[in-house]
């Protein structure tokens, strides 16, 4: 009877071993070829969830695969350690936002170290520790110096009870998201990062990241979002003029009204004292700064009394308008509107009374329900009449030219980045302001700017400004009393460079050497959450931009390959009184219904499979399950359901199956080991060929798959040999080739579940470890199947199946069919009228 096998106490010393061993630790090493494997780093929330233990198992897969192959693997890990929720602790619980950040990194690490995982823990960073964020605070000093960072007045998302910034984030139906008071829109300074410097280039290169999701490309375009249009000037009644911008220059005779942004120059200008206005102004800054918000929001406007004359038609006068959908920092923050072919004009006009005129019609002259906004030719509009809307544009913008009342201009839908936030568990922004001297950069030698730990979280607004002493300091100019700027760096700022920080960690005169960077950049492979894919990803394109350009790294793009993983989904429960509850308090009876664990097993009621999340409480505890089933168990259940970038969904039963795969594995091999460590005596039987052959094939189709990120398949087609491998029975001659397909399988599973096939690999015999040996090779000739199963039809009817070379010319194949007995009795006195040939596959004969 076979050995059971002890998971945890293998498990653990094998992690042990590696540790010990440093297997993990790399060096830049000119004469090997380097694979760098980076998966987002963990906000250091205090437990990991199952969204990690997917993304790190996936790397790890990586990571350990690409160093069998012999590559120069770097496989960093660290804290991604800014951010709110500390402070929220802080105010919740009285935990210093330091204490309980670096007790969860502590914990945490703990767990990831449990999964196995082929880190280099010598490189871990934690981005709040002085030692880090000095570097960046460098950085943004040199930024400021090329003009890549600056201060200006920006509108912001304001709590007025916190006294604080919000995020766009953080205003949930107009409100702030923690006082659930209505958020004001306001003007602050702000230190902006000039991300539109790059606009163009970063579009650009959209193109070179050949390893992307197209999807994630595709957002980074719409928010880049280029487009091309017209600019032009429209007189006022009162003298002033009104720039605006269009994208559709061709609906120009479609106009029926002028509208900018409540908060544009002209409408102070224009409103002032005008009854009603201060309401509509408040109106308008209840509505959120984002996109979104104002999308949302019901449109409307203040009429401001003033005319506009349309640029084309004579004597053509168009009211002006005030609108809550107009950004002030998009365009000009003026537009014309044409409501016969934009839904918020249309929508507005409606509103408000105002004319509609149609100017483009469908090409086949159909009638159509407004506003139409596809294709067509120009109607009721002068000099365009019967243009395409391409022509049309292209003439209203040279007649505007001409008229010199404006011009063709490319626009960009990307904002500079503003990285203040008022905040204290952040990076100091390494700033002083002097009354004489004004904006002083903190000089280099003084740097870090660090964060006090004396600090109270008891009033609203930042805990920075509050502090008694922090802020104030003499001016490193003029020496004289000058206060800190005491708003942090947005944790995005943190994010945008670690990945260069992990090639050299320790390095404390710069972030990292420049020619550890060259070695290590870019990322060949980066896996995260499809939720970073606009800004996490595109601040990053921006910093490896900006920090080249300020001397530090000579990289393109930070992340050659991408992936982005599914999540994780569960089945969701709700007891009697409709209230969630954990999975892990809920069983199935004896007659298969769900019912609580505890007490007299109350009935529940099974709910939807969603995703993963805290209020709907069907999350599952990692915890649980490295303790109950261990690592490779976890890893092999997470790994071998769905394709990676899909969702998957959680179930006990499932991780049962590759629980108890893994057992049965480990009693199989221990039962073999006799004959797995005996010597062949005799020739091979065709069985055993074919079993090695089998085994090349998919340490071939594994590295494939793996490479493709389809770990599904690469664990299908290793559990499928594992299948051949047990019910192959071997004979005397068949020792030495049974034994390679064995090892074939431990090898080819390493990767996927370290720990046992660690154990295993030794249990065989083995003095170097799996960890520093080499994937296994493959022959090329076991690659060629030799022969292919063909199907025989008559008259489209199945008649024989038979077994010939692969590639077959086919008139060899027809041949070889017409020949088959059973074909040729089954054709016996009818007349063969075509044989269709369809290569490996099938012959058709039809015959009558
Ligand atoms: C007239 C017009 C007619 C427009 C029509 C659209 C359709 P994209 O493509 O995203 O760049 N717009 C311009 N500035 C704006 C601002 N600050 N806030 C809100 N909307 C603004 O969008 C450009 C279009 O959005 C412009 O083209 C303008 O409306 C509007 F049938 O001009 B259009
Ligand atoms: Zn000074």
């Amino acid at each position: 009877m076979a050995e059971r096998y002890n998971i945890r106490e293998t498990e653990e010393k094998w992690r042990k071993y590696w540790d010990e061993k440093g297997a993990f630790e790399v060096k830049e090493d000119p004469s090997k070829k380097k694979y760098y494997v980076l998966e987002m780093f963990p906000y250091p929330s205090g437990r990991i969830h199952m969204g990690h233990v997917r993304n790190y198992s996936l790397g790890d897969v990586i990571a350990r695969y690409r160093t069998a192959q012999g590559f120069n693997v770097l496989h960093p890990m660290g804290w991604d350690a800014f951010g709110l929720p500390a402070e929220n602790a802080a105010i919740e619980r009285g935990a210093h936002p330091k204490d309980w950040t670096y007790e969860n990194i502590a914990a945490m690490k703990v767990q990831l170290k449990q999964m196995g995982l082929s880190l280099d823990w010598n490189r871990e960073v934690a981005t709040c520790a002085p030692d880090y964020y000095k570097h960046e605070q460098k950085m943004f000093l040199d930024f400021y110096k090329k003009g890549l960072a600056y201060r200006r007045e920006m509108m912001v998302n304001w709590d007025p009870v916190d006294n604080t910034v919000l995020a766009n984030e953080q205003v949930i139906d107009g409100k702030g998201w923690r006082t659930g008071a209505p958020v004001e829109r306001k003007k602050l300074n702000q230190w902006s990062l000039k991300i539109t410097a790059y606009a163009d280039e970063l579009l650009e290169a959209i193109k070179t990241l050949e390893r992307w999701p197209d999807r994630v490309r595709l957002m980074q375009e719409n928010w880049i979002g280029k487009s091309q249009g017209l600019r032009f000037t429209f007189n006022v009644d009162n003298g002033d003029t009104l720039d605006v911008f269009t994208t559709r220059p061709d609906t120009l005779y479609g106009a029926s009204f002028a509208a900018m942004a409540v908060d544009h120059p002209l409408a102070q200008k224009l409103c002032a004292g005008k009854a009603g206005f201060d309401d509509f102004v408040k109106k308008c800054q209840a509505t959120g700064t984002s996109e979104a918000a104002i999308e949302q929001a019901e449109k409307i406007g203040f009429n401001t009394g003033h005319f506009v004359d349309h640029p084309f038609i004579e004597g053509q006068k168009l009211p002006l308008f005030l609108a809550n959908f107009i950004l002030m920092d998009y365009g000009t923050g003026a537009i014309f509107g044409c409501p016969a072919h934009d839904q918020r004009d249309f929508e507005f006009a409606t509103k408000y009374g105002l004319s509609i005129t149609q100017v483009v019609a469908p090409k086949d002259g159909a009638n159509v329900e407004l506003p139409y906004t596809d294709d067509g030719v120009m109607i009721n509009s002068d000099f365009m009449d019967g243009m395409d809307i391409a022509s049309a544009k292209a003439a209203a913008i040279t007649r505007m030219e001409s008229m010199k009342r404006g011009e063709g201009v490319t626009q960009y839908r990307l904002r500079d980045w503003g990285i203040s936030r008022q905040r204290y568990w952040g990076c100091p922004i390494p700033i002083v302001y002097c009354d004489d001297c004004g904006t002083v950069p903190v000089p280099e030698n003084q740097l870090p700017v660090e964060l006090p730990y004396d600090v109270t979280f008891d009033k609203p607004g930042n805990p920075l400004a509050h502090h008694p002493t922090w802020k104030n300091v003499k001016c490193p100019t003029c020496g004289k009393d000058a206060q800190r700027e005491t708003d942090t760096f947005d944790t995005f700022f943190e994010s945008s460079w670690y990945f260069a920080r992990y090639t050299d960690p320790k390095n404390s005169a710069v972030g990292f050497a420049k020619d550890k960077a060259a070695y290590w950049l870019p990322v060949d492979q980066y896996i995260g959450g499809v939720e970073h894919a606009v800004l996490h990803l595109l601040y990053s394109r921006f910093f490896t931009r900006a920090l080249s350009e300020c001397g530090y790294m000579d990289t393109p793009e930070p992340f050659a390959g991408l992936y982005t993983q599914g999540m994780i989904n569960h089945m969701t429960f709700k007891d009697k009184d409709g209230k969630w509850v954990f999975p892990k308090d809920v069983m199935k009876d004896e007659s298969g219904n769900w019912v609580m664990t505890s007490g007299n097993h109350e009935p529940v009621v099974a709910g939807r499979v969603e995703k993963m999340s805290k209020s709907k409480r069907n999350t599952i505890d990692p915890q649980d399950i490295l303790d109950s089933y261990g690592a490779d168990a976890a890893r092999l259940f997470i790994l071998s359901d769905s394709p990676p970038d899909r969702d998957l969904e959680w179930t006990e039963s499932g991780l049962g199956g590759s629980w108890r795969y893994i057992n049965r594995l480990y009693s199989f091999i221990m039962d073999s080991k006799p004959l797995l460590q005996a010597k062949a005596s005799g020739t091979p039987s065709d069985a055993a060929k074919k079993l090695q052959q089998r085994a090349h094939q998919t340490i071939d189709a594994v590295a494939k798959a793996l490479e493709a990120f389809h770990m599904n398949k690469a664990v299908a087609k290793l559990r499928e040999l594992s299948n051949m491998i047990e019910e192959f029975k071997p004979e005397s001659g068949d020792l030495d080739l049974y034994r390679e397909a064995t090892e074939y399988l431990i090898r080819g599973f390493n990767p996927v579940i370290p720990h046992i096939t660690e154990e295993l690999w030794s249990e065989l015999g083995h003095k170097e470890p799996l960890v520093s040996s080499p994937w296994p090779t493959v022959n090329p000739d076991f690659l060629i199947e030799d022969s292919v199963t063909i199907a025989i039809q008559i008259n489209g009817k199945l008649k024989a199946t038979i077994q010939l070379p692969v590639d077959l010319p086919k008139e060899e194949a027809e041949k070889a069919a017409l020949g088959e007995e059973s074909v040729a009795r089954a054709l016996d006195g009818k007349t063969v009228r075509k044989v269709v040939v369809v290569p490996n596959r099938i012959v058709n004969v039809v015959a009558g």
